[in-house]
């Protein structure tokens, strides 16, 4: 019997909108490593882009947490993954998740 290991990633929170492209690429690159998102998409909750910018002190979408570390937008993210960070995060994220 062949035992298949599944390495959990840790939950991602993305504040986003369906039209920003930042935020599908973004999505596309934590999709390719397995992330599970939890999307808040401010088209369809409004409100919560005063808790984002409360929260991040950020203006722009998206905004994106592994775990409880804001890791910041799109461009953060992919200098994350050119330096091997972002799987480290992604299997590690913080003591809290
Ligand atoms: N450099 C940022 C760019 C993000 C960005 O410009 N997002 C646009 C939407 S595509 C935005 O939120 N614009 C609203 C604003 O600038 O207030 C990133 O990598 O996340």
């Amino acid at each position: 019997m062949v035992q298949q290991t599944e390495v959990e990633t840790v939950k991602v929170t993305m504040y986003c909108t369906d039209w920003c492209p930042y935020c599908i690429r973004a999505e596309k690159l934590l999709a390719s490593k397995g992330a599970i998102i939890n999307k808040i998409n401010l088209d369809d909750q409004p409100d919560r882009r005063a808790e984002m910018v409360e929260r991040t002190g950020r203006k722009t979408v998206p905004q994106i947490y592994i775990g409880d570390r804001h890791v910041g937008g799109h461009d953060e993210i992919v200098s994350l993954d050119k330096n091997g960070d972002l799987d480290v995060f992604l299997r590690n994220g913080s003591s809290s998740t």
